[in-house]
């Protein structure tokens, strides 16, 4: 257990009146523990529970993790280690498992100061978890009795009692997420946790995962086991993508420094973009750090030592750049440490410096073996490299013409840009709109003191296949990059973003999601600061509209339109409400546009995220890739989520 500055060193009752106090505080503010009282922190609740599973699978002690999803939205997970011990902890006076699901432990993961991992894998806790549940039970078996105890919203109902004799060993927790905390929704969504779990599995190779949600009429089952690990994650990941591979292997490279594991899985696609996915302690590292940087400077120095060395790049060459390298690339990066060190607001950038060190001098010696051993796969990926390079140089090259153009024209702004009178980002925004017809409902309902319209027209581009070049002469995208003002990039520039927001307006149907998808890509991919910077909006615009009369009302959803065909016209009396069902945007006249959608005082609009940005490339390119099969399964698989997904 660790140190814990909670942990009361007084008497029974003084202990168990921080102990309420500690949980109290959990329930007060549990953005604080879990990062939000939405699905995203409900979930939270699911891995903080598993983690303790899968580190006492790291240890060695359990081989078989279940995961339950019951009628009711009542989790259940359990495994085969050892149980949680049951002995009675000296400071406290209680047994160790009550310990766990009453004492806060010092910090949290999204706590304010203080935060500092010591050796433990996993987050915040049970504690947490018993904290914000209406209720929850645990069971653990030691070989020799069976122990059950039930907390409700933290409390403990009763001390933990003995049940019987057992020669099983292991540990269940069920527990009901409290509609108190989590007033959004309790209800689990099946593939988020399924890709959660799956991930896990991968990281903990010969782990047994088993997902199964018994809520439906039907049970529905998902056995997560991999023996190849990391390999077998970026195989999925190519195989879920639909992308070809350069070469059949993938490239898989370890090492151990005292306590200390680093792993490397590698294989090239023929797409061209990097994706690498690195992992601390099985935590999921999206902003990197030094395990990444160990691997990507390692992984260059490798590509030019061996490109020079056998001819493929010639002295008057230049050398590869990073990019070069990375292009078409598909990385997982797992380290496993102790006193793992977490920086950055969002506690997502791995700072330990030896492990630079370590996956650098492993990444280079054993990929250099590896491409010596292995020249044909060498060959293939430096000609990828090569390719790349080439193509930087035609992208540098056309860059240059489009700024000597651009400063011949005096940087035209597009001829469709109906433009605000205000200056400047501060408080000004542009609304990216498909079609014409809404384009100009759009640019006749706006305020055109803060608010620009872009219509776009024209063939979509498939960023896909394309490289930076290819979109200096794209007609749809080129107008959105001009009227922004940043360039995209390694040119890009924030600081000449000439419109504080950059908000998506597009049809609800299929078309308009395409071309979100598409546009949210094409920010992830060259203008990748404006959604980090949260600059990047989607309207949201009515799908019906009720009235009666000259009662209006606008409804966002199927039940919203229901409430207010009540309100409207109240069941017993006989008046009759028409409802409209808004298929596009070009069926809205100019003032309903900007009453729903476009004024401030009305509008709801959506922020997106980095994740839903990452969400929408993976779409992207499962839907404009060059395999049938993927895309057919990924659209039948997800025809009820489309519209979910597709943001
Ligand atoms: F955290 C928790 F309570 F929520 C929880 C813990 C939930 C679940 C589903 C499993 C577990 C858990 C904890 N599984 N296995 C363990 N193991 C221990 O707590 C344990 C057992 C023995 C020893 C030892 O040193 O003998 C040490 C530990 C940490």
């Amino acid at each position: 257990m660790e140190e814990n500055t909670n942990t009361p060193q007084q008497e029974y009752d003084g202990s168990q009146i921080q102990v309420l106090e500690g949980l109290e505080a959990v329930r007060k503010r549990p953005g604080m523990y879990i990062g939000s009282t939405g699905p995203r922190g409900l979930h939270h609740l699911v891995y903080e529970i598993v983690d303790n599973s899968i580190d006492e699978a790291l240890a060695g002690y359990c081989d078989k993790i279940v995961v339950e999803l019951l009628p009711g939205d009542i989790v259940r997970v359990s495994d085969d280690g050892r149980g949680i011990p049951v002995g009675i902890q000296p400071q406290t006076g209680l047994p160790a498992v009550t310990v766990v699901f009453t004492i806060l432990h010092a910090g949290g993961k999204f706590g304010g100061g203080g935060y500092k991992v010591s050796g433990g894998l996993h987050g915040v806790g049970a504690s947490v978890v018993n904290a914000l549940s209406e209720w929850l039970e645990v069971q653990v078996c030691d070989g020799q009795h069976r122990y059950y105890q039930r907390f409700e919203r933290g409390h403990e109902v009763a001390p933990l009692q003995m049940m019987g004799d057992t020669t099983e060993t292991g540990t269940q927790v069920a527990f009901k997420a409290d509609p108190e905390i989590f007033q959004e929704t309790t209800v689990y969504d099946y593939e988020v946790l399924l890709t959660r779990l799956r991930e896990q599995a991968f990281l903990n190779a010969g782990t047994y995962i088993v997902l199964r949600d018994l809520r439906g009429a039907a049970p529905v089952e998902e056995d997560l086991h991999y023996e190849g690990g990391i390999r077998s994650f970026v195989d999925y990941i190519h195989k879920k993508r639909g992308l070809e591979t350069l070469h059949d292997e993938v490239i898989y490279i370890s090492a151990k420094d005292g306590d200390s594991i680093a792993e490397v899985a590698m294989q090239y696609n023929d797409s061209y973009n990097e994706l690498i996915l690195s992992f601390a302690n099985n935590i999921h590292t999206t902003d990197g750090g030094t395990h990444e940087v160990g691997f990507k400077t390692a992984l260059t120095r490798v590509m030019n030592d061996y490109a020079r060395k056998n001819g493929i790049l010639k002295d008057s060459d230049k050398n590869f750049t990073g990019e070069d390298v990375r292009e078409g690339l598909t990385a997982v990066i797992s380290v496993k440490l102790t006193e793992a060190q977490f920086e950055g607001q969002t506690k997502a950038k791995l700072g330990n410096t030896a492990i630079r060190t370590l996956v650098d001098g492993m990444v280079y010696a054993k990929l250099m073996t590896y491409f010596e051993e292995n020249p044909a796969v060498a060959r293939a990926i430096m000609d990828k490299s090569l390719n790349a390079s080439r193509a930087r140089e035609a992208a540098r090259r056309a860059r240059e013409v489009a700024r000597r153009k651009s400063a011949l024209e005096s940087a035209q702004l597009p001829g469709k840009l109906a433009d605000c009178s205000q200056k400047g980002a501060e408080g000004t925004e542009i609304y990216i709109v498909e079609g014409d017809s809404a384009g100009g409902s759009a640019k006749m309902g706006r305020d055109r003191k803060f608010q620009a319209i872009l219509p776009l027209w024209g063939k979509m581009l498939n960023v896909e296949k394309a490289r930076l070049d290819k979109v200096y002469s794209n007609e749809k995208l080129m107008p959105v990059v001009t009227a922004l003002g940043t360039g995209i990039g390694e040119d890009f520039d924030i600081s000449k973003l000439r419109y504080g927001r950059v908000i998506i307006m597009a049809d609800a149907d299929v078309d308009g999601s395409h071309i979100r998808t598409l546009l949210l890509t094409f920010f992830f991919r060259f203008m990748r600061p404006l959604i980090e910077e949260g600059h990047i909006c989607i309207a949201q615009p009515p799908l019906f509209k009720v009235s009666r009369g000259k009662q209006v009302r606008y409804a966002f959803s199927d039940e919203e339109r229901d409430q207010y065909i009540k309100e409207l016209c109240p069941e017993g009396t006989n008046a009759k409400c028409d409802v409209q069902r808004y298929k596009g945007l070009g069926e809205m006249d100019p003032e309903q546009l900007w009453e729903t959608t476009m004024n401030p005082a009305n509008r709801t609009m959506l922020r997106v995220s980095l994740e839903d940005a990452m969400k929408a490339d993976e779409i992207f390119t499962i839907l404009m890739g060059d395999k049938v099969a993927p895309r057919k399964e990924f659209i039948e698989q997800n025809a009820q989520y489309v519209r979910e997904l597709d943001i």
